[in-house]
């Protein structure tokens, strides 16, 4: 690798009682984040914590998605790479060239565990005891079209791929993040 990319690791591992872990961290080669780069990175850090804490009991896997979503669209839209109303990107999709995932899945004894997210309009409520992840990302492509009448993407932001992701225990009030001690804040990934 070129101390200019960046190293996306998205690693899952087996416990010895069975049980799954899915973690994504995503680390400068080099030390140091491009200015481009750390303008993504803190906008999908700042969407991941804010979707870990919407993982509360009586929520569900579409509020967190959207909680996500929201702050990742704001954010592209601050920097130029989307344009219009949230409510309407949302609607019309027309943010997926750049964020083409849901925000997690149930984990437990498989890595994407058994379980539906919702049943027709019914959304499958969060109770405390569950574990999802949040994994948030946005990836910036060369070869995927711009949706028409979104802005088109200047070259130094083209290659930048970014996404984090954490297991969170459901709890009523304030989900445990239970791979906090792999670190992501900027000021740990860079040296
Ligand atoms: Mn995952």
């Amino acid at each position: 690798m070129n101390k200019e990319d960046l190293l996306l690791v998205d690693a899952g591992c087996s416990l010895t009682d069975y049980y799954n872990g899915d973690i994504t961290r995503t680390i400068p080669i080099g030390g140091k984040f491009s200015k481009e780069q750390k303008v993504i990175y803190e906008i999908v850090l700042s969407a991941q914590k804010t979707a870990i804490k919407s993982a509360v009991t009586g929520s569900n896997s579409s509020t967190v998605h959207n909680v996500a979503l929201t702050i990742l669209i704001e954010g592209l839209k601050e920097i130029g790479l989307l344009s219009g109303s949230t409510e309407e990107l949302i609607e019309n999709q027309l943010y997926k060239h750049l964020y083409m995932h849901k925000t997690g899945h149930w984990l437990g004894l498989d890595v994407h565990d058994v379980g539906a997210y919702r049943i027709g309009d019914y959304e499958v409520p969060l109770q405390n005891g569950m574990i999802l992840t949040v994994e948030p990302g946005i990836y910036i492509s060369d070869r995927i079209p711009v949706p028409e009448g979104q802005p088109s993407i200047d070259e130094r932001w083209k290659g930048i791929g970014i996404r984090i992701e954490d297991d969170v225990l459901v709890q009523d009030k304030n989900p445990e993040i239970l791979s906090i001690a792999a670190l992501k804040e900027i000021s740990d990934l860079e040296f």
